[in-house]
């Protein structure tokens, strides 16, 4: 199967975290040629009030039809390159067991994502904020962690990067380590779950994710 041809558009936040980076990382590694839009934080109150992004981002456009879920845009990126030879085969393998482990850790960060507590009283988001990561935030790091461990590793599914890898990392250990969640201290993935770090390193320096950034460069 060859990649697709029609014009794919990519749009997202500005920002080398959140919910599309393991999107653009998959699609670069995969060959695929893609529009990588970024919004300003500044600009999105203006196009919601007009009535675009409904859902929130990412959005991929294929021609005209818009998609959301970032974890099904992942999925279609990461089944594109099933049939390449190669590292970029291997991101969703067509391996029913692999992929149960790989799903499942992607739906436990969006189940980490979809709880977080977002209130608009300052107090009332740290005492909420501090309970969640103390208790259920911290039941689905387990989780993350349990799933890391199954495999001698030293990735998600084993020996080989998957998408579940870049989205952890990228979707969920990035944007705690990078200081966006007021009231969670940046080392808290680093002070607790010290193997989802040890995860992060190795995803860091995996060649498709460096041969990205030398390319955005
Ligand atoms: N389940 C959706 C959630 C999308 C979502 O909430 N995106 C956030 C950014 S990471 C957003 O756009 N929030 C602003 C809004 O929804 O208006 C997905 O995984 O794509």
């Amino acid at each position: 199967m060859s990649l697709p041809t029609e014009p794919h558009e990519l749009i997202y936040f500005d920002f080398n975290a959140g919910r599309a980076e393991a999107i653009r990382i998959t699609f670069k590694a995969i060959g695929m040629d893609f529009k990588d839009v970024r919004i300003k934080q500044s600009d999105f109150g203006a196009k919601k009030k007009e009535g675009m992004y409904p859902t929130g981002l990412p959005v991929l456009k294929i021609g005209d039809t818009e998609y959301t879920q970032s974890l099904a845009i992942l999925r279609y990126a990461g089944k594109l390159g099933q049939s390449l030879k190669g590292a970029a085969s291997k991101l969703y393998p067509d391996d029913a067991k692999l992929c149960l482990s790989i799903d499942q850790a992607l739906d436990v960060t969006q189940d980490l994502w979809f709880s977080f507590p977002q209130d608009k009283d300052e107090e009332a988001k740290k005492k909420n904020r501090q309970e969640y990561m103390a208790g259920k935030g911290k039941v689905f790091f387990s989780q993350l962690d349990e799933i890391l461990k199954r495999t001698d590793g030293p990735f998600i599914g084993g020996t080989d990067l998957s998408i579940a890898d870049l989205s952890v990392v990228f979707g969920s250990l990035k944007v705690f380590e990078m200081g966006f969640l007021d009231h969670v201290p940046k080392t808290w993935v680093k002070d607790n779950f010290p193997a989802l770090s040890a995860l992060e390193k190795v995803v860091d320096e995996h060649p498709m994710v460096t041969d990205y950034y030398k390319s955005t460069a």
